[in-house]
């Protein structure tokens, strides 16, 4: 059965014996007793112990001191929807657990990632206490700079720690470092201070009621941050999206409404394309402005996210919704304006764009790689240098790519997915030359990528409503976990043409399945009543009109049509 299929679709247990839920499960590779922790989400289960995690009594301890002393506290947090919702956290934490002096900074894009010394070297010394947020873990140098000033730094961080821990820090709170015995590795870093406030709550023998109240934040940060929504991950995105869907947070609440996402429906889908972009606009476009008295943070997004007053909630949601519009729009024209006169070639290619705002060329970067399926460079003057940010969509490692030219490069970071570096003037033709060579030279060996995992078969009487309820058990769907693809071999008994551009289609089946629904239809198939085919589908509940079962169709072949590749 099914050996007909396209090459790139994979199916994981096609198995006929067992039963819908059985073949489900065994497509998640669980055991039955895994199976059963899996679709019934337990919070005192699946919440770990905060004290596991490495430094987290020191952490602890020094605040209670800072406490009790009124000590002056800054947060300093990384510019992005993960560091954003966890300074916001922090710092309501922290108020809410009766801290009064605490200021917060949120650096620009422009301003660079990590601690930018020159931000807040004039005020460091007003303060006795530095915390970090989803940052900090490879600032070495910046800790003790900061330390040699008399400032005790907690480092709260969740990215991969570099030879060592920074050793002038006084803790270093992070599920990377290798000697951590914590349970989990993947958590975001909002969830890292969230933990370090569980923990902090504990000793102070606080009612923990306010921080699952706030659980929301941490349900954005990680699916904002890309972090597998398995293990804890997938405990705290759930929780969090039961109260993102009646939050008490006014600023998300007001960005909800803004961005017309129906609160109480709320995924994570919502969050990945609703919610996150908005709170990263602010430091994409901003020069932040800091008022040097108090070194208050001005990313309005974070203001947004403090706010308990609903209608100044509601102004700073309306500022990050339009800078989030201004933000679309640059990036779309930009991009746009590449695909049309340059075009991404075969292979992929790097680009210079002059007068945009550095914290956008990511987002061009990556608009043109998910067009052109290919792996696209993008660089913007800023000083004396050129940025540059870069995305691949196929298996080509982007890191190893601009690695090989290092030695033009001023600095550069990053992963197999994502990079950014820093170019000369002088060295930016060569560094381009060099790396579109490259990329020409290795588009056989990486081609474009288009799988689709298909979890098992569903046959007619499967697609019920019923299963189709079940399956909001495995949620929240993302990175890890994806929403579960079946396949349906089955025969056209009518095809509705819809929409504008005739492109959306209902198939009805001459089996027992039901509605199929098909957006963004390949209308070149010419599909015809009595034809056999074969469908990679979503089954759905449609509120439409009652609730009814239904199919959304993602990818669809002829069964005798010679398949597609
Ligand atoms: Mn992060």
């Amino acid at each position: 059965m099914f050996n007909n299929l396209p090459k790139n679709w994979k199916l994981k247990v096609d198995s006929q014996s067992k039963g819908f839920a059985a073949r489900l499960m065994s497509s998640y590779g669980l055991k039955k007793s895994e199976w059963e922790d899996f679709i019934n989400i337990d919070f005192e289960k699946g919440f770990l112990d905060p004290w596991q995690l490495p430094d987290m009594k020191k952490a602890v301890k020094r605040l209670v001191e800072a406490k009790d002393k009124n000590e002056k506290i800054l947060i300093y947090g990384d510019y992005d929807a993960d560091g954003i919702p966890g300074v916001a956290l922090l710092l309501k934490g922290l108020t809410h657990a009766g801290f009064k002096n605490i200021d917060a900074i949120i650096p620009t894009r422009e301003e660079g990632y990590g601690i930018n010394i020159e931000k807040i070297k004039i005020n460091i010394n007003n303060y006795q206490l530095l915390i970090t947020v989803d940052t900090g873990v490879t600032a070495k140098d910046e800790i003790k700079y900061i330390k040699n000033q008399g400032v005790d730094i907690i480092v709260t961080d969740h990215h991969e720690v570099i030879d060592d821990i920074p050793k002038d820090a006084l803790a270093v709170i992070d599920p990377k470092r290798k000697d951590s015995k914590y349970g989990f590795c993947d958590l975001s870093g909002t969830a890292v201070a969230f933990k370090l406030l569980w923990a902090l709550y504990e000793e102070m023998k606080l009612d923990n009621t306010y921080l699952k109240w706030n659980i929301d934040l941490v349900a954005v940060a990680t699916v904002a941050d890309l972090m597998p929504l398995v293990g804890e991950n997938r405990v705290l995105t759930h929780f969090g999206i039961q109260v993102l869907r009646k939050s008490k947070n006014s600023g998300l609440a007001s960005l909800m409404k803004l961005a017309n996402l129906e609160q109480s429906k709320l995924n994570t889908y919502s969050i990945a394309f609703g919610i996150a972009p908005r709170i990263n606009a602010p430091s994409r476009l901003q020069k932040e402005r800091v008022d040097s008295s108090t070194m208050q943070s001005e990313n309005i997004a974070l203001t947004m996210l403090i706010s308990d007053d609903y209608s100044q909630a509601f102004e700073s949601a309306a500022i990050v919704n339009q800078l989030n519009s201004v933000r679309k729009q640059i990036v779309a024209n930009e991009a746009e304006q590449i695909m049309k006169e340059t075009k991404v070639p075969k292979g992929g290619a790097a680009f210079v764009i002059q007068n945009v705002p550095v914290g956008v060329i990511g987002l061009i970067a990556s608009y043109l790689s998910q067009n052109s399926g290919w792996p696209c460079l993008v660089m913007t003057p800023v000083g004396e240098d050129l940025r540059g940010s870069g995305r691949s969509p196929t298996d080509l490692s982007l890191l190893s790519l601009i690695e090989k030219h290092s030695k033009l490069l001023v600095k550069f970071g990053g992963h197999k997915q994502a990079a950014g570096w820093t170019v000369s003037q002088n060295n930016v033709g060569q560094f381009c030359r060099l790396i579109n060579k490259d990329l020409q030279q290795q588009t056989e060996k990486y081609p474009k990528k288009n799988y689709l995992n298909i979890n098992t078969v569903l046959f007619d009487h499967e697609g019920s409503l019923e299963n189709a309820k079940f399956l909001s058990q495995l949620e929240p769907f993302g990175v890890d976990n994806e929403k579960p693809l079946f396949l349906v071999e089955t025969i056209i008994d009518s095809v509705v043409y819809m929409g504008q551009e005739r492109n959306h289609i209902k198939i009805f089946s001459s089996d027992n399945y039901p509605e199929m629904v098909w957006f963004n239809a390949d209308l070149s198939l010419r599909l015809a009543v009595g034809e056999k085919i074969i469908a990679a589908v979503y089954l759905e509940v449609n509120n439409f009109r009652g609730e009814i079962a239904q199919l959304n169709i993602q990818d669809l072949v002829k069964v005798n049509e010679k398949n597609k590749d």
